[in-house]
């Protein structure tokens, strides 16, 4: 499986399936969800909506992802992933991990080859990104996922991405 990285708006590439840092209701929100409903379209929150009413009726659990169509995106199919909120107090990494993880697992059950992820957690959630990146990468690299090719993480701002490329290329690393 190859990795890359690229600055940019999911929204805007052509991978099977995008990945979005949504929240449990399903139902939209801010960030990159709402990038994702906005431009994709009211199909995907029309099967948010069904999904809700039949497997989620109390929302989407912290760390689990499931998948809708990607309504007018040029993407197939969208992942939704709902992220842990940052605690100063409790160590949350294993939901963050779990997103990455459950959201491949959806991505190889339909098919898909190539697959964009977000940073999850890491904007309106209050993640530091310098940890988001280790995380998202570490759980990336160690998870097997048939058929998939190519893993992007989509980073919006330079920022991101910096921290992003300094993760990939390992601790202690010149930058
Ligand atoms: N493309 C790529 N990355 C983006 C985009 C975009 N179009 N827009 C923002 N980012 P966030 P979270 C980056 O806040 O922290 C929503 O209200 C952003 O800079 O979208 O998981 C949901 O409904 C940051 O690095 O997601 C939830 O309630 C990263 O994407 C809550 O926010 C994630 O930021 C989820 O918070």
């Amino acid at each position: 499986m190859r990795i890359t990285l690229v600055q940019g708006d999911i929204t805007e590439q052509r991978a099977d399936a995008i990945v979005n840092a949504a929240n449990s209701s399903l139902l939209g929100g801010g960030g990159v969800d709402g990038a994702i409903h906005r431009r994709g379209g009211p199909e995907i929150l029309a099967e948010c909506r069904a999904l809700r009413a039949s497997a989620y009726d109390k929302g989407l659990p912290t760390g689990q992802a499931v998948a809708t169509t990607a309504g007018r995106l040029p993407a197939r199919w969208v992942i939704h992933t709902v992220g842990p909120v940052y605690s100063r107090s409790e160590d949350r990494s294993h939901l963050l991990a779990s997103c990455y993880r459950a959201s491949l697992g959806v991505a190889a059950e339909l098919g898909a080859h190539t697959v964009a992820f977000p940073a999850i957690s890491t904007g309106i959630y209050g993640w530091p990104l310098d940890d988001g990146a280790r995380i998202a990468l570490k759980t990336v690299r160690e998870t097997p996922a048939p058929g998939i090719e190519e893993v992007s993480f989509v980073l919006f701002d330079a920022t991101a991405y910096a921290e992003f490329d300094r993760a990939l290329r390992g601790p202690g690393q010149a930058v």
